[in-house]
């Protein structure tokens, strides 16, 4: 197979993190699991931020990325394949908005908005959270959400706290 022919047909862009373990290792296995597969291709993922933790605040500070991927899944075999990285990776989480040792999440799907029982794209409170927008003004500063650009929210939100932890764009290829 050709692994650098171009996929589209659809463009996601993915939220990661975690704050158990070693969440940065884990991103970067999500992320090659991911790119390995024929129905998505990792077209361009951010720097490594330590953000603080967001929602319950009594817990370590958290490791996030944002990643652009080309896939040929529609957004419900997307989630599912995330799911799946997440449990392969042997996730852990105890509570909503606690520890957890990798989370993927969907942000946004070409431009399309999605809402099911389990899916709900753009990813919700996007606009409000500096350990999401960070990364993902990194990868698609312009990419439009409920008619804002990316870097536009980004300008607007209190980003203290957030430190890189990695700012070369290739982390995620080196293995452990
Ligand atoms: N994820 C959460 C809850 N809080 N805080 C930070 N900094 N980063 C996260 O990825 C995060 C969070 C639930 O998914
Ligand atoms: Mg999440
Ligand atoms: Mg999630």
């Amino acid at each position: 197979m050709n692994r650098s022919a171009d996929l589209r047909p659809h463009r996601a862009t993915l939220g990661l993190g975690g704050n158990i373990g070693d969440p940065v290792d884990a991103m970067a296995k999500a992320l090659r699991e991911l790119d390995a597969r024929s129905d998505c291709r990792v077209k361009a993922v951010s720097a490594v931020y330590r953000t603080p933790p967001w929602g319950m605040t009594d817990q370590a500070d958290f490791f996030n990325c944002c990643a652009l991927v080309e896939t040929s899944l529609e957004p419900q075999p997307l989630l599912e394949l995330c799911l799946d990285i997440e449990r392969t990776m042997k996730r852990v989480r105890k509570q909503r908005w606690g520890p957890r040792t990798i989370d993927i999440d969907i942000l946004t799907y070409d431009e399309q908005d999605v809402s099911t029982e389990t899916l709900a794209i753009p990813h919700p409170r996007i606009t409000e959270r500096a350990f999401v927008l960070v990364p993902l003004a990194d990868i698609a500063p312009d990419l439009a959400i409920a008619g804002r650009s990316v870097s536009s929210w980004l300008a607007d939100i209190d980003t203290d706290g957030i430190e890189t932890a990695d700012a070369s764009r290739d982390w995620w290829q080196r293995t452990s």
